[in-house]
């Protein structure tokens, strides 16, 4: 419901907000937190229990379902109006008539995040397109207008009642407003300009929307988070800074993520800080080694898109999702999984289905997610491990197992303690394991032949003190293989990236004599078939590497694959590793200046040896 003018209101509302800039910011302009460590962490603390929520993305875009005319969209089906380059007016009137919001739909998300294991639920009050679930008195483009309906406060109320935390999601950009973000550097429909625009009217009223769902009026608020900035568009433009102080005065308590900013490369070491907010943000993938001193969330979908399209029909399995989740969670960070409910709000079989399994999985294993820290191993052939204190001075660490191991024994590489105590989540009480040193590691014998659980069983084991862990090495697998992760090398003269969104870790910018290392662990002196995934363009003459480990050595050529991001595989041969801890260096030894060249996972099976 809109009430007054733009800007009586919201000099109205900025009367409340008298909290200064505190003088430590000073001069560190990006850098908002202003309390001490212990502050911070104390403010933090159920998120970081938490560990697991539900992100929901509905809103008009939701009753699109991936199509306009004849055009589809089977990613990112919640930028229709600008993919599908629809005006304000257009849209407005294409979709109002559609949204139909069914009676109960808020308290059937509440049922499917709290079955999950969720424990708290961020949804879109407003996404890109600027249509707002909450009755907003600046605009008439809201649910209440619309359909008499507060929806903001359904949601709100229905989480509540199920004991989940409230997380809002609000844009920063906005298709509607006549004043927000149009043409060069901003995400909006093309063809619009800037032109007649006023972007402190918009700024104004994104302010004001945002003291509408923060000042109490809808109950505490536990997380905010706003989406996204780029370029041009990110900070003192938003007036993030007096944002940021009208949020923290209306919930003290609230965690605001980090997309206020972009947060790239160079504003992180200008700053001397990794990030401008309560917690870092990775979309759609999960950090190789997770993201050192910062708190994280990944947020991810179960298909590629995040608002409902009736084309995105491959949804992962529950089995990568329950993987995902465990992944995120064993190097420190939250997994925020989305849902795209279908334009009544109600939820498709397929997203049911894999919330249930997900919640079947947490019933038997919610104490290895629930308040754990990351696990001590860079990495392990065969899972994940998360860990937790238990009390005078004991620990305990959760053996995610993803491949289990048919002949009752695994071993835990580089674990230099043997544990006090060993169980098998959810598994029968009698069993007890058997736990020596062996092997580089702890050996962990006697248990059941069949897993409690296909997508991963957990083993807890205690200790009664921080257990010890050896420099990392790769170990094989259950299967006997390794694979070796561009996140084990270290590299001389080529570069590392970790993954980004829809894009591969790898290794690349190499030169002639670049070099990867790789640490390995080998039980057994043998034969290995050697397989690399590349990704090349624009070579010309040729790019040849070198494989060597001890006196073996081998040599491969590289050539292009069709582009820089097109992965193949490529077979490089085979060599004879030595056994123990030996170091795998994989060189460049010619290569073209002008050639675009990644190396990702490179996999060594043991080939059969002739009898
Ligand atoms: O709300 C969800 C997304 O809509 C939003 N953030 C999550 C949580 C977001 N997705 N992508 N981005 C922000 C970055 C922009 C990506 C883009 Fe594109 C690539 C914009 C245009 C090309 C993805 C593909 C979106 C439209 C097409």
């Amino acid at each position: 419901m809109k009430r007054m003018g733009l800007i009586a209101g919201f000099c109205l509302l900025m009367g409340f907000s008298g909290v200064q800039v505190n003088a430590q910011t000073e001069g560190q302009e990006y850098i908002l937190n202003t309390e001490s460590a212990a502050d911070k962490q104390e403010r933090m603390a159920w998120w970081k229990e938490a560990r697991f929520g539900m992100f929901v993305h509905w809103g008009l875009y939701s009753s699109a379902e991936g199509e306009w005319g004849d055009k589809t969209f089977t990613r990112a089906a919640e930028w229709i109006q600008r993919n599908a380059n629809v005006s304000a007016d257009v849209y407005q009137e294409t979709m109002l008539p559609k949204f139909k919001p069914a009676p109960d739909f808020a308290s059937k998300w509440a049922s499917l995040a709290k079955q999950a294991g969720a424990k708290y639920v961020v949804f879109t009050n407003k996404h890109h397109e600027g249509f707002a679930l909450h009755d907003s008195t600046q605009t008439e483009y809201d649910a209440k207008d619309v359909t008499g309906r507060d929806l903001h406060k359904e949601v709100v109320e229905a989480l509540r009642a199920e004991g989940l935390r409230v997380g809002v999601y609000h844009s920063l950009w906005d298709w509607h407003h006549p004043d927000a973000p149009a043409g060069k550097g901003a995400m909006n429909v093309s063809g619009l300009t800037m032109e007649g625009r006023d972007l402190s009217r918009y700024t104004n009223y994104l302010h004001a929307q945002v003291n509408e769902i923060t000042d109490g009026r809808y109950g505490d608020v536990d997380v905010l988070w706003l989406d996204y900035s780029k370029g041009p568009y990110q900070g003192e433009v938003w007036r993030a800074k007096q944002l940021v102080e009208l949020i923290r005065n209306n919930q003290p308590q609230i965690l605001i993520n980090n997309r206020l900013w972009q947060n790239t490369k160079e504003q992180r070491e200008d700053s001397g800080k990794y990030w401008f907010g309560d917690f870092s943000t990775p979309e759609q993938h999960i950090p190789a080694t997770g993201i050192e001193g910062i708190d994280w969330e990944t947020c991810d979908t179960l298909n590629i898109t995040w608002g409902w399209s009736k084309h995105a029909v491959e949804f992962k399995t529950s089995t990568e999702l329950i993987h995902r989740l465990i992944d995120a969670v064993s190097k420190g960070g939250n997994y925020l999984l989305n849902i795209g409910p279908l334009p009544d709000g109600s939820i498709d079989p397929k997203t049911v289905e894999r919330f249930s399994d997900i919640g079947e999985w947490m019933q038997i294993n919610g104490d290895a997610i629930y308040g754990t820290q990351a696990g001590p191993f860079s990495r392990l052939p065969w899972g994940r491990a998360t860990a937790k204190e238990i009390g005078d001075g004991g620990h305990r660490l959760y053996l995610h197992v993803f491949d289990w191991p048919a002949n009752g024994e695994l071993l835990v590489p580089g674990l230099q303690t043997i544990p006090t105590h060993g169980s098998v989540m959810g598994g029968k009480a009698a069993e007890t394991l058997r736990m020596s040193k062996a092997r580089g590691g702890v050996v962990l014998e006697g248990l059941p032949t069949q897993p409690v659980h296909d997508a991963a069983t957990v083993i807890a084991i205690d200790f009664d003190q921080v257990p010890s862990v050896a420099p990392y090495r790769v170990h094989a697998a259950t299967d006997g293989s390794f694979d070796l992760e561009p996140a084990d090398a270290t590299v001389k003269d080529a570069i590392y990236h970790d993954h980004e969104m829809h894009r591969r870790s790898c290794i690349d910018s190499w030169k002639a004599n670049a070099e990867a290392q790789f640490p390995l662990q080998v039980e057994k002196s043998q034969s290995y078939a050697v397989q690399i995934e590349v990704a090349a363009d624009k070579i010309k003459d040729n790019a040849t590497f070198a494989l060597s480990a001890g006196e073996a050595q081998r040599s491969f050529e590289v050539k292009s694959t069709g582009g820089g991001e097109v992965w193949k595989t490529l077979d490089a041969g085979s060599i004879e590793l030595p056994s123990g801890p030996i170091t795998l260096t994989l060189r460049c030894a010619t290569i073209d200046e002008a050639s675009i060249l990644k190396l990702a996972t490179i996999t060594l099976k043991p080939v059969a040896s002739t009898p």
